[in-house]
C-alpha cells in the first residue's frame, strides 16, 4: 500500500499550511488509494532514527511506495504524475513545461516569499523585513502575475502538479496582503483552490490533524 508520512499533530501556526497537503491534494486528484502514517511534531516523532533513515532532514512529507522512498514535495508530486499518468502531459515538450514550473514554484517563487515569512516569524510581531527582501518577493510576484495574464494554469492548458506546487507556495508561504495588488495571481489562486479535490483534502486534514 502507498504510504504517506504526514502530520498527525503539529503546532497551531503551521496547521493547515504544511507541505504534506501538496501530496494529499495530488493523491486526491489522482484517486490513488493510500495510507497515512501520522507523526506528532511536538513529540519529536520526526527526530526518531527510523524517520531520519527515510529523510535525513527529519521533515514532512515522505512517501514509501512499496519500498520506493521519496522525500521532497516536488519530487513526490513528479513521481506521482509519472506513476499515474495524470496531472502531467505524457509528451516530452509538455512534461518540460511542467518541470520548468515545478522548479519555478520551489526556487524562484518559494525562496523569496518563504524568506519573508521566516523573517516575520523569527523577528516576532512588529519586526520589519529588509526592504531588499520585500522588494525581491514583490518583484517575483509581479512577474508571475504578468505570466498569468490570459492563462488558466501555470504550465499547460490543463491543471498539473506544477499548479499544486505553485498554489500551495502562494497560499501557505505568502502573507495574504502581499497578493492584494495582483489580480491574475488572486484569480489563479481562487481557480485552483476551488477544485473539489483541494476542498476535500482540506476537509479531511482538518478532521484528522490535531493542533498542538
Ligand atoms: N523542501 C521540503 C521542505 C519540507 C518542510 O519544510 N517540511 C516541514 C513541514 S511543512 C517540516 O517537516 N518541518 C519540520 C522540521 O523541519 O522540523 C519539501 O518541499 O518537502
Amino acid at each position: 500500500m502507498f504510504k504517506l508520512y504526514g502530520f498527525a499533530r503539529v503546532n497551531e501556526g503551521a496547521r493547515g499550511n504544511t507541505r504534506d497537503l501538496r501530496v494529499l491534494w495530488a493523491l486526491e486528484e489522482i484517486g490513488l488509494p493510500y495510507e497515512i502514517v501520522g507523526l506528532d511534531h511536538p513529540n519529536h516523532d520526526l527526530d526518531s532514527p527510523a524517520y531520519r533513515a527515510l529523510n535525513p532532514f527529519g521533515q514532512i512529507p515522505v512517501i514509501d511506495d512499496d519500498g520506493v522512498v521519496v522525500s521532497e514535495s516536488g519530487a513526490i508530486l513528479l513521481y506521482l504524475a509519472r506513476k499515474s499518468g495524470k496531472l502531467m502531459p505524457r509528451d516530452l515538450a509538455g512534461e518540460a513545461q511542467v518541470l520548468r514550473w515545478c522548479f519555478t514554484a520551489l526556487t524562484t517563487i518559494e525562496l523569496p516569499v518563504l524568506s519573508l515569512w521566516f523573517v516575520n516569524l523569527s523577528g516576532g510581531k512588529g519586526s520589519k523585513p529588509s526592504e531588499a527582501l520585500q522588494g525581491w518577493a514583490e518583484m517575483r510576484l509581479k512577474q508571475l502575475d504578468g505570466w498569468l495574464e490570459n492563462r488558466r494554469f501555470i504550465a499547460t492548458e490543463d491543471f498539473t502538479v506544477a499548479d499544486i506546487l505553485m498554489t500551495h507556495v502562494l497560499d501557505a508561504g505568502t502573507r495574504r496582503e502581499m497578493l492584494q495588488p495582483y489580480r491574475n495571481l488572486q484569480a489563479y489562486r481562487a481557480r485552483c483552490t476551488e477544485r473539489p479535490a483541494w476542498k476535500q483534502t482540506v476537509h479531511a486534514y482538518e478532521a484528522r490533524v490535531e493542533s498542538a
